[in-house]
């Protein structure tokens, strides 16, 4: 989608020039001069602990002021429910078997490629990258970037800054915050539009917050989600994962019951105790400074929280379902701890904007790079095309903050349960999208290869989007068992084929079913509605050129 755009002309001035002087009246009116770009993208945050998105868990009021002075997206959806394929569908606007970055165990990403960074250089911009990176290979296409090694740790994290080891003490979303102001400050060229990729390790497992936040959520006690005890029932691949809170979620690893006395252990997973131990058990002398360990003086604090509950978890011996249920609150008080910092930072990002003026000149995108099971299905984890690793949250915030009034969605909104309200853009949106409207943006020609489409026209208040959305995800056999399988999202209805070691189909319809407990493949009556789907599926697979079906 390129109507915003006269080629004779190009790059973000002339862009700029071209589209204030546009007169249909509903659309909104960009200042002058070129745009920037500040993408804020967590790690596995999911949109049910935002309360822009849903109130159940927590209040998040510095990304919730990122909706409100823009839009909120309400069908945002992910190509590949995993950290590195999602992060490669975001630099190139391609699904995985396009950009070649499907899975994280074997993927490497070829940074030869055409890029969005790149791009974005080649017409003016200045471009960096701040924060988790994930893809293997060194970041190319960038002016600045100053990476987390791997998945990056929580403390004391290793960046790799153009090149260069370094060691950072403290919080790691503390630092990529500091780090991306620094680059704002004093690393780049003041005369020049930017985009900034911050991207947080956060929220990430084991879960680890900072400090300051440890214990925030102890006085709450988390409502269960309603498919908590989901027993998967005419569901083979659902049931057939090990990402369950009930048999999978580590109590020393994820939980933290890391004892001094190593008395507490969970069946069957040892090195994930191991490393559990090691995160939290380093017991450093004073002064010594281990990559991805706490100090001395953090550990201090650390064991201050955690010795107390420790002692409680060993006097009360759980199990069963006394105990599935402790797992469950005490992940979602790690993890919403965690988030807290990252609202927090959010907080400053904008503040930051805010006092050096540059809030009206700026798009601030803020998105993780997949959605998160919050005990939804007995899981924890992603990679499912399940609605809650699916889904992703999108949030953008406009220059000048004024709020979107968004064009009528042609679009519903099933499998996720969001108030109205009226800033809403129901189309569907995919993060394969995110370059193209980034381009868009910054006003240069998208390239015809990029297979997303700009979401940027919806924002402006004209009319766009897609009917249905592809899904294909890779990574098995791995960690965490779930199938590979490929899909259709339509407005009603997800249909998903498991392939490999399995052959199953699953169909919903949201509607009916928004919570995914019923698949509805061959039903009697359902044999017209999966046709139709099945050739929507090779539509797409066509389109998108990813032959699967004769693959398989
Ligand atoms: C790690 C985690 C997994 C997680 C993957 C992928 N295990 O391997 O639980 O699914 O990352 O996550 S851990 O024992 O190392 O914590 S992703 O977001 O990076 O794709
Ligand atoms: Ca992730």
């Amino acid at each position: 989608m390129k109507p915003l755009l006269i080629l004779s002309l190009s790059g973000p001035v002339a862009a700029a020039a071209v589209l204030s002087c546009k007169e249909d009246k509903q659309v909104v009116k960009r200042p002058e001069g070129p745009l920037n770009v500040v993408y804020i993208m967590c790690d596995d945050h999911s949109y049910q602990t935002i309360s822009a998105y849903d109130r159940r868990f927590m209040e998040t009021p510095n990304i919730d002021r990122l909706a409100g002075e823009g839009a909120r997206f309400t069908n945002s959806f992910v190509a590949n429910s995993l950290s590195g394929p999602s992060r490669a569908c975001m630099l190139t606007g391609k699904h995985s078997h396009k950009n070649g970055f499907t899975n994280n165990e074997h993927g490497v990403f070829d940074g030869s490629q055409q890029t969005l960074p790149k791009i974005l250089r080649a017409n003016g911009y200045q471009t960096a990258m701040v924060g988790k990176w994930h893809l293997v290979s060194d970041p190319t296409g960038f002016d600045y970037w100053d990476i987390l090694t791997g998945q990056g740790d929580y403390y004391n994290p290793v960046f790799i800054r153009n090149g260069e080891r370094v060691v950072r003490e403290g919080y790691s979303t503390d630092i990529t915050t500091q780090v991306a102001m620094d680059w704002l400050e004093e690393g780049r060229d003041k005369d020049k539009p930017f985009v900034l990729f911050l991207h947080y390790k956060a929220p990430h497992r084991s879960w680890m917050p900072d400090l300051q936040d440890l214990g925030m959520y102890d006085h709450v006690t988390f409502p269960l989600p309603e498919t908590f005890y989901d027993d998967y029932a005419t569901r083979e691949a659902a049931a057939r994962q090990e990402m369950s809170i009930l048999a999978d979620m580590n109590v020393v690893y994820d939980l933290k019951m890391a004892d001094r006395e190593n008395e507490i252990h969970t069946p069957d997973q040892p090195w994930l105790e191991d490393y559990g131990r090691d995160l939290y058990r380093r017991d450093l002398p004073e002064g010594e400074l281990v990559p991805g360990r706490m100090t001395a003086a953090q550990q201090a604090a650390w064991d201050a929280y955690y010795d107390p509950l420790i002692e409680r978890f060993k006097q009360d011996s759980l199990s069963g379902k006394a105990l599935y249920e402790w797992k469950y609150q005490r992940y979602m008080r790690d993890y919403c701890s965690v988030i807290h910092s990252v609202d927090r930072n959010v907080g400053q990002v904008y503040d930051y904007l805010e006092a050096h003026g540059l809030l009206d000149n700026t798009v601030v995108i803020y998105t993780s790079d997949q959605g998160f099971f919050m005990g939804e299905h007995g899981y924890f984890d992603k990679r499912f095309m399940y609605e809650e690793s699916f889904r992703t949250p999108l949030l953008v915030r406009m220059p000048g903050g004024k709020k979107v009034k968004a064009a009528k969605s042609r679009t519903r909104v099933y499998g996720a349960d969001f108030d109205r309200r009226d800033n809403d853009i129901a189309e569907f949106v995919q993060n394969i999208d995110y370059a193209p409207t980034i381009l868009d943006i910054a006003g240069i020609p998208v390239p015809e290869d990029i297979q997303g489409e700009s979401f940027w026209p919806l924002l402006t208040g004209e009319k766009g989007g897609r009917k249905s959305l592809y899904y294909h995800y890779y990574e098995y056999p791995a960690e965490h068992s779930v199938r590979r399988h490929y899909g259709v999202r339509t407005e009603r209805y997800s249909l998903m084929h498991f392939y490999n070691d399995i052959d199953e189909w699953e169909l919903f319809d949201l509607k009916k079913d928004p919570l995914q407990l019923r698949n509805i493949y061959g039903e009697p009556g359902t044999g017209k509605l999966t046709a139709s789907l099945r050739r929507e599926l090779e539509r797409l697979q066509a389109l998108y050129d990813d032959p699967v079906s004769e693959k398989n």
